[in-house]
């Protein structure tokens, strides 16, 4: 053997040598693929050790070549078993983070849910736009004009007593009912209009099982020319049978300063008559109040308590569970 080829032979087995140890201590695929070419790629240390092929005797090319064919397949088989190691080890890993524990306790999301108080005059003011009417609101705080005033409550009428509302210190008021944004809606807007107002209103009463001092009314009003009694009728009906589906209904004669006639309605439920609203054709002073001509135009008007509709709707015997926020009470709806 010269000592040409024992030296190519001896590179050889040292690039052999060096690439086995780099692959087997290779830790990402990425390196893997930068030894790959590294030691077989085209400007790699074997065809370099090829090129000095050309001093040897031809009879012993074959045997280098051989060689250096075999350290290149060692090293393919090397490579791509390193490789798919640490594919392996990848998915592997992977795969336990990810995994799912399916027995783990979920996480408790509260879940949150509408008022029936909200509930209630959201179904209400659905079936009045329906109807056709809008939807308005007001300020609680007001002054006597809009509150009394323009609603035709005489001046010593007992609802302005100091006695049944509450009066603030600068002489305003909170409101004792909505029809005071009725009011504004109208000084505001000419007829025909059509508006359903809900809201917060305040009495000075004493808290009991149907009495809150903060309650919630929906009140509505028409006013156009032409309307009869006959409109408020059927439309206090077609709203009640929404409400609580094809049921008695019967209207009373009643009073209200700000309408003329008046009445209340009552519905049969459960068996018994129980009054949930009151009506009537807005007084000729209202709509003179605004500005609007009696001669010309007619209005109807209509009002419940949204709390005792819920209490009727729902069979909830103390209005005071509404407001306690107790949420054993609250999520039977
Ligand atoms: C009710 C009963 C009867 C009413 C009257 C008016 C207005 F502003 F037009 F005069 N608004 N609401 C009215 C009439 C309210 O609630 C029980």
């Amino acid at each position: 053997m010269t000592a040409q080829l024992s030296n190519l032979e001896a590179q050889l087995e040292a690039i052999r040598l060096e690439a086995q140890q780099a692959i087997a201590t290779s830790q990402t695929l990425d390196h893997i693929e930068q030894l790959r070419v590294k030691y077989l790629g085209k400007k790699g240390p074997i065809p370099q050790v090829l090129g000095g092929m050309g001093k040897l005797d031809p009879t012993e090319r074959p045997r280098i070549g051989a060689l250096a064919n075999e350290v290149k397949e060692a090293l393919q088989s090397e490579l791509e078993q390193r490789r798919s190691t640490l594919q392996a080890a990848q998915i592997q890993a992977q795969l336990e983070a990810e995994t799912l524990d399916v027995t783990m306790p979920g996480i408790f999301y509260p879940q949150g849910r509408v008022h029936p108080i909200n509930s209630t005059i959201d179904q209400a003011l659905d079936i009045f736009m329906g109807l056709g009417y809008t939807v308005a609101e007001g300020p609680e705080m007001e002054t006597d004009y809009y509150n009394f005033e323009a609603l035709n409550f005489l001046a010593d009428h007992p609802a302005r007593d100091m006695q049944d509302t509450l009066y603030l210190p600068d002489g305003n008021l909170l409101r004792t009912h909505t029809s005071s944004v009725q009011i504004r809606y109208m000084e505001n807007n000419d007829p025909p209009i059509r508006v359903a107002v809900p809201g917060r209103c305040y009495r000075r009463d004493t808290v009991d099982a149907t009495h809150a001092a903060v309650f919630h009314q929906i009140e509505i009003l028409a006013v156009d020319e032409g309307l009869t009694f006959t409109d408020l009728k059927g439309t206090v009906k077609v709203f009640l049978q929404e409400m609580f589906g094809d049921i008695p209904v019967r209207f009373r004669p009643s009073f209200f300063p700000f309408t003329e006639p008046s009445a209340e309605v009552d519905v049969q439920w459960k068996g018994r008559w129980l009054e949930v609203m009151g009506c009537g054709m807005v007084d000729p002073n209202v709509l003179k109040a605004v500005g609007y001509d009696p001669e010309v135009y007619t209005g109807f008007a209509a009002g419940f308590g949204v709390e005792r509709l819920a209490l009727v709707l729902h069979q909830i015997d103390d209005i005071r569970r509404l407001f306690t926020s107790d949420l054993r009470f609250l999520r039977q709806f």
